[in-house]
């Protein structure tokens, strides 16, 4: 009884919302973005702390496009290291109620535009990495691939990882700016979302396409947005929370 109350005074509207979508629904789908990873310790883009407002020479999208990589892979690399390289980050409670839902039955997929890996670290098996993954990397002239742990130890002089077969350079396997993302990642979230009766948005500015426009393939009526700040789809949620995603999560039982 004492419990009970507890519960009900904590628990914002929002929150018991959200509670009653997830109990009601059997096919949930998480579409999320770098905010998840941000109570994880990792910077996002777009927030006012994120990589959008500290001083490179160039803009991070230009720092992380292809034709930067292949013409300046020495500032690609020193940008890449020092932001996108961050070695024992830990899923959050956000990456792991995700986990926890799916393995629950309740949650058949997490579409993320993250490239962090924590999804998975956390226990979820079903990942749609729009992305691609800093995890994983692959040499540009024999395509051996090597992990993350190659890439941080094996540096040359210019902080450029290099192959231990040819020496040619290391690539992570990420989509860069210009290039495309792989189609068979495309067709498996489409067809997840397509089957999703609850969608959950979380941790994304939605400005990023064409990984945004994604979400408009849910066809489902309990669409819910949890993001720190308003995004342009705020308007099309059924339930929106702008709270930190990993506060809210926790909160849910499943
Ligand atoms: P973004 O444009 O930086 O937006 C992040 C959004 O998350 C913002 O709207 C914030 O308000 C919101 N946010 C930040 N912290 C929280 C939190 N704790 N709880 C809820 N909301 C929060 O990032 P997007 O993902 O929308 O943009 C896509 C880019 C960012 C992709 O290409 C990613 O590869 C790229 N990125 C990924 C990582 C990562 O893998 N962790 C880190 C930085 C950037």
């Amino acid at each position: 009884m004492k419990f009970l109350c507890y519960i009900r005074i904590t628990m914002t509207e929002e929150i018991e919302k959200l509670q009653q979508y997830v109990d009601g629904s059997k096919k949930i789908v998480f579409f999320g973005g770098a905010g998840v990873s941000t109570e994880s310790g990792i910077p996002d883009f777009r927030s006012v702390d994120g990589l959008y407002h500290q001083k490179w020479n160039w803009p991070p999208e230009e720092i992380l496009s292809s034709s930067f990589f292949y013409n300046n892979t020495k500032e690609f690399y020193r940008f890449y290291r020092a932001k996108m390289l961050l070695k024992g980050a830990k899923p959050n409670a956000a990456h792991l109620k995700l986990a926890e839902m799916e393995k629950a039955g309740k949650l058949t997929a997490v579409i993320t535009q993250n490239i962090d890996g924590l999804h998975q670290a956390a226990g979820s098996k079903k990942v749609y990495e729009l992305h691609g993954s800093t995890l994983r990397n692959y040499c540009t002239q024999c395509h051996k691939f090597f992990d993350v742990d190659y890439v941080i130890n094996n540096k040359d002089e210019n902080g450029i990882p290099r192959c231990d077969n040819c020496h040619s350079v290391i690539k992570p396997d990420v989509v860069l700016y210009e290039e495309s993302l792989n189609e068979e990642t495309i067709d498996s979230s489409v067809k997840a979302l397509q089957e999703a009766d609850m969608l959950i948005i979380g941790g994304t500015s939605l400005t990023v396409y064409p990984a945004a426009g994604l979400v408009n393939y849910f066809r489902g009526n309990k669409l819910v947005l949890i993001n720190r700040d308003p995004t342009p789809s705020d308007g099309m949620a059924t339930l929106v929370i702008h709270q930190k995603i990993g506060e809210v999560l926790s909160q849910i039982h499943v």
